[in-house]
């Protein structure tokens, strides 16, 4: 484990290396505990750099066995060797030689999964960010790009199988218990995106045919037995290469693509050129052990890994400092891929909902960093909802600046440019520049300036004059190192809704640059005049969600609850609703801090049961209407001073009131949309399940019993149904025998596959109240339970810290200490998992002053541990501020 103090890495320090790495081949002779590698490597001194140069190359608690340059041993003082450095002197005068390093590396040892480490018995590589340098000494920075070839040697019988990146080139025998593989990359690649696997697994396999007319070998490994639970991923993969060719023009360049699933993995999964490798859990699938969530979150997890194989390998990153133009870009095709795939409104709602839970919180707290860092301590803790997300949008503003047809000019532009290149953000955004004859440099602050803007907006109608005007002003407030803001180009899509619920085209619109039914705000304050506009009208603002902003208006409640029921575009209805919610309970938390019952006003009641009982509108969106704001969302809304028990008791009372209000509607409902015929993924049939398990949830509140949960759980043929039964009865009938049988007979069920038994894990850790604290510490003693296994960690403590806020934020502070402690315990195996898990804290500043105090203090006792990891000194550093 790395425990330095932390050197701090700056954007404005780049330099390119003074050796290139043109061609690297590795011969790995793997053993559980001592595996050796030979990498010999064609070292290319670069142009103009001076042979005093040394040759300084990366590592991580590395063994060095021996060291050659051009067939020759290098002497011990042509070289100086540390674990995590070698640095050779005693160069040739040639400005291309080759040097060959063996190293000695412990598979069996690494805990971080970082570098080689086995899963299960399967060997696997995880490289991104750094770390090939725990496999070899290497020059591991995005800008080398070499050309492998990689010779693989195992047992026969531990590892039949032999993976790694490109074509598969040759395999053979090596007497009674060994064999070989050789694999060829053709694609110069970063070594982050290097990949190695060699196991017992068992396996599907398909083709895909590119529109050029290469066969492409397709094949998902698994572990044995569980090969259909793969084959919805298949189906995902094959749609996702169609689709990028329809919407990208991009087509795969290989004759093989593999995916490989294993248990232990730190992230969601990894694009290595080629060969992808998972994170089980978005992979493995079926009706039996998948929600639909997770059949959706599978499809968008293929489909990220295979799209960077443009956005990422062909087209990589100079530098860390430019994750985004991977990340950000190849969530935004995702994000399209899923919404093409399923209802496109639905998907950006769930996006918002997402974007709206993760980044901003990290926006507005310690955390807070632009989606292009400026600088770091480690780069692990930059895979953020900030670079991932917001990046995201800020690829969708450009497509809503320039329009479709512009937009797929300048991606065209920057694949052509830039195809086998470390490429930064100013090579993307200049592709647009250039392809659409615009200037964008204002825009580009959204890549510079951390924090959320904040849009105050005001209305006024002059019926004499036929004139709407709406006046803006954005502020952004001060983020750790960035104290004063430039006002930034923000897209805000709108509509005008005359009383009739049609949408009113204005004659002219004076003052500002609108270009469709986009208004371009570029100033801090700044007034748009419609004209020819005959009735007063109802302004939506932020259509689809245009601009990652929040939006302060003085929309009187009236025109909200209008536009909740008739604004044509569905995010934009969604955000009315969700604002007179969020309203609502605001004012009932506050009521409930005084001692009072929080007030609910028959009107809201009213929509949401109107919304509901729509039939014109998809059963998916009104789910989504159904599920009231979120505790989390509230206290996002509240910003300070939060009581998460008052936060609980005001959403609870708004639950109780709509349930009572629309028991016998919504009884009717949840019947006519039981299940008929076989279980179907589709968007529709997940829509339909989602309405009707949140309908469950308030009929069961209505009925103030758990049968109906308890019959739904017992006669469910799905998980997804079954899991949410499972949900209403531990988390709103917690002690009841029926929640107790639910939870017996789902343990019998899956007890014997860990990955099903997350949902078991995270369900009794979510449930709200004090009591939850010594579940979770009752279920670590659980025999599927391992702090070591990233997925078990996050579906128990991870759950437990940020999706129970009356649990895990008990007044007495005893959960924060519990957390200290689970924390310092995982870092000494995990340090990535560990600073992750503890970003649960970063916004322990807006609790109220108790809570705030014992969170502080639980804080201060991480960071004044010994032996603390880089990754979680640097987040309780920054957390702490
Ligand atoms: N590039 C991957 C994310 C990823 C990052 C780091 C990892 O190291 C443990 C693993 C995966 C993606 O965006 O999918
Ligand atoms: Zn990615």
């Amino acid at each position: 484990m790395r425990t330095d103090t932390g050197q701090l890495f700056r954007l404005e320090d780049y330099r390119p290396t003074d050796y290139l790495i043109p061609e690297t081949e590795l011969v790995f002779d793997l053993h559980p505990e001592r595996t050796i590698v030979r990498a010999t490597l064609v070292v290319q001194r670069r142009e103009g750099v001076d042979i005093s140069q040394p040759l300084i190359l990366d590592g991580d608690e590395l063994k060095l066995v021996s060291l050659s340059i051009n067939g020759a041993p290098l002497g011990e003082n042509g070289y100086q060797a540390t674990p995590d450095r070698l640095e050779i002197t005693d160069l040739p005068e040639e400005n291309r030689f080759t040097l060959e390093i063996v190293t000695e590396i412990n598979p069996t040892a690494n805990r971080q999964l970082m570098g080689l480490y086995r899963s299960s018995g399967v060997y696997c590589t995880q490289c991104e960010a750094e770390g090939f340098r725990r496999i070899t000494y290497f020059l591991d920075r995005p800008d080398v790009l070499s050309v492998y070839t990689v010779r693989i040697e195992a047992s026969k019988q531990q590892a039949p199988v032999l993976l790694s990146n490109g074509n598969p080139v040759e395999t053979g025998d090596l007497g009674p218990d060994r064999h070989f593989a050789v694999w060829h990359d053709p694609h110069p690649k970063p070594s982050y995106l290097f990949a190695l696997v060699a196991g017992s697994l068992g396996s599907i396999s398909d083709s895909f045919t590119t529109r050029s007319g290469r066969k492409v070998d397709l094949a998902i490994y698994v572990e044995h037995g569980k090969e259909a639970r793969a084959l919805y991923a298949m189906d995902a993969l094959k749609r996702s290469m169609k689709w990028d060719e329809d919407a990208f023009g991009r087509e795969y360049d290989l004759d093989v693509f593999n995916i490989v699933a294993v248990s232990d993995f730190n992230m969601g999964a990894m694009e290595n050129k080629g060969l992808n490798v998972f994170n089980d859990k978005y992979v493995l699938a079926d009706a039996e052990t998948a929600t639909d969530s997770d059949y959706a979150g599978i499809e968008a997890v293929i489909a990220h890994e295979y799209f960077h194989n443009w956005t990422g390998n062909r087209i990589t990153c100079r530098d860390w400092f430019q994750l985004c133009l991977k990340e950000g870009l190849t969530v935004f095709r995702d994000h399209e891929f899923s919404a093409d795939q399923r209802s496109r409104a639905v998907k950006r709602i769930a996006e918002v909902k997402t974007l709206k839970a993760h980044q901003f919180p990290e926006d507005t707290g310690p955390l807070a960093h632009p989606v292009r860092p400026r600088q770091y301590r480690e780069i692990n803790n930059f895979y953020t909802a900030t670079v991932y997300e917001k990046g995201s949008e800020v690829v969708r503003m450009i497509r809503t600046i320039l329009g479709p047809e512009l937009f797929r000019k300048g991606m065209d532009l920057y694949f052509e440019r830039h195809d086998g290149e470390a490429a930064t953000i100013e090579d993307f955004i200049k592709a647009f520049e250039d392809a659409a004859g615009l200037e964008l440099s204002q825009f580009a602050l959204w890549y510079e300036q951390a924090g959320t803007p904040n849009l105050s907006v005001s209305f006024d109608y002059d019926a004499a004059e036929k004139t709407f005007a709406i006046e803006f002003e954005q502020s952004l407030k001060a983020t750790p190192g960035q104290n004063r803001k430039k006002p930034m180009h923000v897209p805000i899509e709108f509509g005008l809704i005359g009383p009739d619920g049609r949408e009113i085209v204005p004659v002219s619109a004076d003052g500002m640059e609108v270009t469709g039914n986009v208004i371009h705000l570029r100033q801090r304050n700044e007034t748009v005049r419609f004209t020819g506009i005959e009735e007063r009208p109802v302004p939506s603002l932020l259509r689809g969600f245009s601009a990652p902003v929040t939006l302060a208006s003085e929309l009187p409640r009236e025109d909200l609850i209008f536009l909740a029921r008739h604004d044509g575009d569905p995010v934009g209805r969604w955000q009315a609703l969700t604002k007179l919610l969020t309203g609502k309970l605001i004012a009932g938390v506050k009521r409930v801090r005084g001692g009072k019952a929080p007030l609910i006003g028959v009107d809201i009641v009213g929509l949401v049961g109107e919304i509901v009982a729509d039939e014109t509108l998809d059963p998916a969106f009104r789910a989504l209407c159904l599920t009231l704001p979120g505790e989390s969302d509230i206290a996002r809304e509240m910003g300070s001073n939060i009581d998460p028990d008052a936060v609980l008791a005001s959403r609870d009372a708004l639950v109780k009131a709509i349930a009572v209000a629309h028991a016998k509607p919504f009884a009717m409902l949840y019947d006519a949309l039981v299940n008929r015929g076989v279980f179907s993924p589709d968007a529709a049939s997940a829509g339909r399940r989602a309405l009707r398990n949140s309908l469950l949830d308030y009929l069961s509140v209505a009925e103030g019993n758990p049968s109906r949960a308890a019959a739904q759980y017992h006669a469910s043929d799905n998980m997804t149904d079954r899991a949410a039964a499972l949900g209403v009865l531990v988390h709103r009938f917690g002690g009841s025998e029926s929640a107790a049988a639910a939870l017996a007979a789902f343990e019998a069920r899956f007890g014997g596959d860990p990955l099903v038994m997350d949902k078991w894990f995270s369900g009794q850790a979510t449930r709200p109240g004090a009591a939850a604290l010594d579940t979770v510490k009752d279920l670590m003693r659980h025999k599927l339970f391992s702090l070591d296994n990233p997925n078990r960690a996050r579906a128990l403590i991870g759950a437990f810290a940020t999706a129970n806020q009356t649990g895990f934020n008990r007044a007495d502070g005893e959960a924060y200490r519990f957390f200290t402690e689970t924390i310092l315990k995982i870092d000494r195996e995990n340090p990535q998992l560990a600073a992750r898990l503890l970003t649960a804290l970063r916004s322990w500043r807006s609790l109220e002053p108790v809570r705030r105090e014992h969170a502080r203090a639980a804080l201060a006792l991480i960071a004044n541990a010994d032996k603390l990891s880089t990754d979680v000194k640097d987040i309780v550093e920054r957390t702490l501020g």
